[in-house]
């Protein structure tokens, strides 16, 4: 390849996450997410968690210097378009992963900030809260938080009061550049997504609300900009591509277990065999014989 050539590779993107064995959410859902969206997805574990489709049994953080480790040696190796950060696992990985970031300031950073499963399992305490505020909010490009989140992270009293555009203000105030906050656990009768930056509303997306409870959305939708961003699109449209992208997952979402749906994030691999009755996309035998 010429040096002065485009890379002959995908778009890359770093996650930092915890893995969720059960392939819903996490780790395994960045990656799913990421490579079916066209980028190479590079994998930095923070923790490791026992769970399936019912909920988190227990989570083991990853010693702190293996976690930077893990990304300092890929990133001395490979160009990265794009950072995901989702389970942290402890206030050590925090700081670590902080100070790694600010090494590249360029490089648009997506921050899930997933304080509990869907379930309500907690997934990061009051000190790791705090620490994500203080030293990875102000890096961040954009935040993703759900409502619950959002009025969790804005450190409100009267959590019920506060109405979601004073939280995303003051979390934009605090350093990151825009907000995403989903509407799924809100009494609407739709979901609304509303993306906030320095000057307020930049869009509200509205989705038919669908009927399961699902594990991974978050994860979902998070990697799914981080993979538009990489792919270099603006941040609304990025935003616009990946609320698409999650509720088609969504909507094509398979109860594997006895828990939650998991999101078919290669729901687009498998629609033409999905109808009823719809063979395969396979050559038929006489197709086979005829080109001997
Ligand atoms: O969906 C948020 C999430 C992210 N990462 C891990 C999880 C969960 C929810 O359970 O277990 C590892």
């Amino acid at each position: 390849m010429p040096a002065d050539s485009d890379p002959a590779f995908p778009p890359i993107v770093l996650t930092f996450a915890a893995s969720d064995p059960s392939g819903g959410a996490g780790m395994q859902a960045d990656i799913l997410t990421l490579a079916s969206m066209g980028c190479h997805p590079l994998s930095v574990l923070t923790a490791v968690t026992v769970q399936d489709t019912l909920g988190v049994e227990g989570l083991q953080a990853l010693d702190a210097e293996w976690v930077a480790d893990q990304a300092r040696c890929l990133l001395e190796d490979m160009p990265v378009d794009a950072f995901k950060i989702g389970v942290l696992g402890s206030v050590e990985n925090i700081a670590a992963i902080a100070e790694i970031v600010s090494d590249y300031p360029d490089v648009p950073l997506i921050l899930d900030p997933v304080l509990a499963s869907g379930r309500g399992d907690e997934l990061a305490n009051d000190e790791m809260t705090h620490a994500l505020r203080e030293l990875l909010l102000p890096q961040t490009t954009i935040l993703t938080p759900n409502s619950l989140e959002v009025r969790r992270l804005a450190e409100s009293e009267d959590e019920e009061e506060r109405p979601l555009d004073a939280c995303a203000a003051r979390l934009i105030e605090a350093g990151c550049e825009y907000v995403l906050v989903t509407g799924t656990h809100e009494n609407t009768q739709q979901v609304n997504n509303t993306l906030y930056g320095k000057s307020g509303v930049v869009r509200t997306d509205s989705w038919p609300r669908l009927p399961g409870t699902y594990h991974g959305s978050g994860c979902t939708l998070a990697s799914a900009i981080a993979a538009m961003l990489a792919n270099g699109l603006d941040l609304p449209e990025a935003v616009r591509e990946a609320q698409e992208y999650t509720w088609q997952t969504l909507k094509k979402a398979y109860r594997p277990g006895m828990g939650q749906f998991l999101p078919d994030r290669l729901f687009w691999a498998r629609e033409e065999s999905d109808a009823p009755g719809d063979a395969p996309e396979t050559p038929r035998v006489a197709d086979v014989r005829g080109s001997h």
